[in-house]
């Protein structure tokens, strides 16, 4: 296997390389105009065209792209192929703008660290931005040595997340480390996602074997980490496969996820169609509401919470381009 295959170089996109000059890479971690690239040689340092026409996709951490030799002999990014996946949420800076996080990842790991309650607006935000992605999405119950029944975290986390995957792990006594690294059986690609201090490090750091992620003590009397770096960085497993940590992340806040909230509540989204003014119903009342009344009270409120938000980003864009 080689080192690209490991990280799931396919056929699918080695013809899609054909297309262009350049050799098949894989975006390992942008810095700067700068990006450390694995081609099927190694990884090398290649600079990412400051002069590529705004509109063009930049890379991010996890795309394919093809590299050509650049003008002093430092080799450069030719194309962006076209991601499967995307895990983007709306610019922390910015009201209208996306921010791409991960791309071509194929599951989302949305953690969550047992030693705080489940946050279920919170772990549901999450979800939002997952399924967005186009990815599969798997939660994964982080710290479960100090619960004493995490089986009921769990159940708690599968009736938040419909369709997700829940895995219960306990990194630093080793525990359920198989069932995450099954997530990536073929050389796939999991994104961990989840606020800081969750655990996602740790279990990178476990499943690889090493220190790639700076890990840190929780602060006492808070379950916050603090925040170090905020470099997103596909680390390739020893069994093949890769993970990509996101580091430094408080809050995601979903762009342009009307298919993500769908996804992330299915009950909701099967009435929604049935409401008598289906087009125009915030279920809140209105004559021949479907949804109301038929599915859990906290997730349609926590629902409509996030409509309200993709609403309004909606008309901010609008603004913005008239
Ligand atoms: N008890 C226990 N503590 C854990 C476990 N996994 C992680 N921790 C602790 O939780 C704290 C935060 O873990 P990190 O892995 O750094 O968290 P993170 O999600 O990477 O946080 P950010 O990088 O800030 O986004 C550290 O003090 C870890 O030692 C676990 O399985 N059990
Ligand atoms: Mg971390
Ligand atoms: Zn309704």
């Amino acid at each position: 296997m080689t080192p690209l295959e490991a990280l799931g170089a396919d056929q699918r996109w080695r013809e899609l390389a054909e297309h262009g000059e350049g050799r098949l890479a894989r975006v390992v971690q942008v810095d700067r105009g700068e990006c450390e690239v694995m081609t099927d040689d190694g990884q090398i340092r290649v600079s990412s065209d400051s002069q590529r026409a705004q509109g063009d996709v930049a890379p991010a951490t996890g795309d394919w792209v093809t590299v050509v030799p650049g003008p002093d002999d430092t080799p450069v990014v030719e194309r962006v192929l076209e991601r499967r996946t995307l895990v983007a949420r709306r610019d922390p800076a910015e009201r209208a703008r996306p921010q791409a996080l991960v791309a071509n990842a194929d599951v989302v790991g949305v953690v969550h660290g047992l030693d705080r309650r489940i946050n279920p607006a919170q772990l549901e935000r999450f979800c939002v931005v997952g399924w967005q992605s186009g990815a599969a999405v798997a939660v994964i119950l982080a710290k479960a040595d100090l619960r004493r029944n995490p089986r009921r975290d769990a159940d708690k986390a599968a009736g938040l997340a419909p369709g997700a995957t829940v895995l219960v792990t306990a990194a630093l006594r080793g525990e359920g480390l198989g069932q995450v690294a099954s997530l990536l059986e073929g050389n796939r690609t999991l994104a961990l996602l989840g606020p800081s201090g969750a655990g996602k490090s740790t279990l990178v750091n476990t499943l690889a074997g090493t220190d790639a992620q700076v890990t840190r003590e929780v602060r006492p009397g808070d379950s916050k980490g603090r925040h170090t770096t905020i470099a997103r960085r596909l680390i390739p497993l020893p069994g093949g496969g890769s993970i990509v940590d996101t580091p430094g992340i408080r809050a995601v806040g979903p762009w342009q996820a009307w298919e993500g909230l769908a996804s992330a509540y299915p009950e909701i989204d099967d009435l929604d169609h049935r409401c008598r003014f289906a087009q125009n119903c915030w279920h809140q009342g209105e004559p021949g509401c479907a949804v109301a009344g038929n599915v859990d009270e906290g997730r349609l409120s926590r629902y409509l919470d996030l409509a309200h938000e993709l609403a309004d980003q909606d008309l901010d864009r609008t603004r913005q381009w008239s």
